[in-house]
């Protein structure tokens, strides 16, 4: 696919691997980067041949969030506020549109993590539907150690990932966890010995998502979303509703007749 200069995007047999691509700073977020991972997402979610995505970094890290070189304040012309960014503006429009994208877009997103995941970076990670990480990898809410609160969604996600006294916790020391302890806390759903491993690891799942049943996946993720917002009734009443669409996929179809004539189900994603 043409037009990504910090992005890798790959897409082969159901699965679009995206790569972030700035080694040399543990992938940390330019304006560029971000607005790039955009369009991939975009891309990804209008593909039907595109069935699971898996989202990795390029080198040793994951993702270092914010690219701090471009955030540097000069001090002598930092009377007032002039010269400070506007970091307001700068998640609302680079970073809020791929959380929201990767927790809405209905198919499955894996994160490999194959390394350290700081600041926004740990956030991207958090957003994703399913992580694998490498043992060496580390989660860091960075963002109190430069005077930041936990952006892109990390106050909204983490909680609901570990709960809420230890994600309060890391939000408020900046201190990394591990991937065993990460593993321990729910936080990861694998952890490998190696990248390959890892790499192995996800593959085999992002196969499996490829070649599921892909409208119901995304009506699952739809589900779990929607459920952490609305009490029993009102989501018993939205699940009749996305039942009821489920039941018109020709994968619905499929599953039931394989099962009735005993074989494997093929479903085209449907
Ligand atoms: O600004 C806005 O728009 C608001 C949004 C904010 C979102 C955010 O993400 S704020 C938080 C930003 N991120 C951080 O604060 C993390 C900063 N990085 C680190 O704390 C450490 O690098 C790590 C713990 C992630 C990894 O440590 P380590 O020891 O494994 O690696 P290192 O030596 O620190 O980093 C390797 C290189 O990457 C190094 O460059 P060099 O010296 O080899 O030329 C380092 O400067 C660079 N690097 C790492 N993180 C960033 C970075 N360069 C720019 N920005 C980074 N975030």
């Amino acid at each position: 696919m043409a037009g990504y200069e910090h992005l890798l995007y790959d897409v082969d047999d159901g699965i679009l691997t995206i790569t972030l691509n700035r080694p040399d700073c543990l992938n940390a977020f330019n304006d560029e980067m971000s607005f790039e991972l955009q369009k991939a997402l975009k891309e990804a979610e209008k593909d039907k041949a595109v069935r699971c995505v898996i989202l990795t970094g390029a080198g040793r890290g994951f993702c270092a969030g914010q690219d701090l070189r471009s955030r540097s304040i000069n001090a002598e012309s930092s009377n007032g506020n002039g010269d400070r960014p506007h970091l307001g503006e700068s998640i609302r429009k680079r970073y809020s549109p791929i959380i929201s994208k990767l927790r809405n877009m209905e198919k499955p997103i894996i994160a490999l993590v194959n390394g350290v995941a700081a600041g926004a970076g740990a956030s991207i990670a958090f957003a994703c539907d399913m992580r694998i990480a490498v043992k060496e990898a580390k989660f860091i809410q960075a963002f109190v150690k430069v005077g930041l609160i936990p952006d892109s969604g990390a106050c909204w996600l983490l909680p609901r990932l570990i709960g809420y006294g230890r994600a309060l916790d890391l939000a408020l020391t900046g201190d990394a966890i591990n991937a065993e302890t990460a593993y321990q806390w729910g936080l990861v759903n694998c952890v490998k010995d190696s990248l390959e491993e890892a790499q192995t690891a996800t593959q085999e799942l992002a196969n499996r998502y490829a070649q599921g049943p892909t409208q119901a996946i995304g009506l699952i993720k739809r589900a779990m979303n929607k459920a952490m917002t609305l009490d029993l009734d009102a989501y018993l009443d939205y699940e009749a509703d996305l039942q009821e669409i489920a039941g018109r996929s020709d994968d619905y179809k499929e599953g039931v007749s394989a099962f009735l004539e005993k074989r494997t189900a093929q479903f085209t994603g449907r």
